[in-house]
């Protein structure tokens, strides 16, 4: 039987949109998607309902596609993680384990697991942040990306495991919706300056974060995971850089194009863990081992998801 590619997760906002990509490049029937809910938008292609911590449901959905690529993407991201701490801990972290022990064992060949920029603590050197630099991270999301990243470096080397990963930052798009993350703001910012031309910013206006469009988060996930094993020279996570931008800085970029839109500040607590977290990365191994470079900055990236979001809100608007 053919071998097949597993995404793990693939309702959620980068799923959606991975999925897509993955079968223009081989095919519906070979990339399967899986997750506990359904899908966010139609798809055409096999989807099986999957809880990743059930070990043997895994085993069956691996054996019945002879799967060899895993896209392990089902996680509980910042906001909610702080929400339900062992909860979170315990699925980020043993969904991980789930795959990585199917690559020790021979069943599985490769997979792809995404870290964060929440790697990072409030002592970390928040310009710039270098990809070795002190890392103390204050939320159980980062800690089990922190942890997540030591498990995957581990079992590469004692176990010659082929796991690749990214710590993405902020991710934006307008195909999906996020998951219960920190950086959700901006993407909530453009629905509601198209459907309400005002917005209620959990974030302070000067929150300064690192972000990226999610076309350069699927190219960065498909590059890495197309290089040559060699060039891959750091196995726990490489840092990724796209733009950084704060709540007013891309407010005004909206206000290019919709002037009478309006933001407002109601911080709460994701504001703590913004704070903690860096405002922009460096990113030059990425760019020496895998030839990564991000194509989108803010204006570029306003601008198609203005254009976008206008269309599908009034095509649903007028069905
Ligand atoms: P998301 O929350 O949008 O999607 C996660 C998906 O996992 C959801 O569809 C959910 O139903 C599914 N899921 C939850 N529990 C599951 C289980 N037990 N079994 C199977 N599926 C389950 O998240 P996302 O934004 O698509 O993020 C994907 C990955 O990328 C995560 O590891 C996340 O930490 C990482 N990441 C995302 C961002 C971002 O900005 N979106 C940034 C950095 C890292
Ligand atoms: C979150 O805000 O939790 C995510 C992330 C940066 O990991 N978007």
């Amino acid at each position: 039987m053919e071998e097949r590619i597993l995404v793990i997760g693939s309702s959620g906002q980068i799923g959606t949109e991975l999925v897509e990509e993955l079968r223009k490049l081989y095919g519906n029937k070979n990339v399967i998607s899986s997750d506990i809910r359904d899908p966010q938008i139609a798809q055409d292609g096999p989807f099986e309902r999957l809880d990743i911590l059930n070990k043997l449901q895994l085993l069956d959905i691996v054996e019945k596609y002879n799967i060899k690529e895993v896209y392990l993407l089902a996680a509980m991201l910042s906001a909610t993680a702080e929400k339900n701490p062992a909860l979170g801990w315990d699925l980020n972290m043993n969904s991980l384990f789930n795959v990585l022990n199917l690559a020790k064992d021979k069943i599985i060949n490769k997979i792809f697991w995404p870290s964060s920029i929440a790697v990072f603590g409030p002592t970390t050197p928040q310009q710039n942040t270098p990809q070795y630099t002190i890392m103390e991270p204050t939320t159980v999301y980062g800690i089990s990306k922190q942890t997540g990243e030591r498990w995957c470096e581990y079992y590469h080397k004692q176990f010659g495991v082929d796991v690749r990963s990214i710590r993405y930052p902020g991710l934006i798009g307008y195909k999906s919706k996020p998951g219960g993350g920190t950086t959700d703001y901006a993407v909530d910012i453009f629905h509601q300056a198209i459907e309400q031309r005002s917005y209620e910013c959990f974030l302070s206006e000067n929150t300064t974060l690192p972000m990226m469009y999610m076309s350069d988060a699927i190219k960065a996930t498909i590059s890495i995971m197309d290089a040559k094993d060699s060039d891959i020279k750091i196995r726990s996570s490489y840092n990724i850089a796209g733009m950084s931008f704060s709540p007013s800085e891309i407010a005004s970029e909206i206000k290019k194009s919709i002037p009478n839109f309006e933001i407002s500040y109601k911080i709460d607590y994701r504001q703590e863990i913004a704070e903690s977290w860096p405002q922009s990365i460096d990113d030059k191994n990425a760019s020496n081992d895998w030839k990564w470079s991000a194509d989108f900055n803010l204006s570029k990236l306003t601008d198609i998801m203005l254009e976008n979001l206008k269309e599908s809100i009034t095509s649903k608007k007028n069905h």
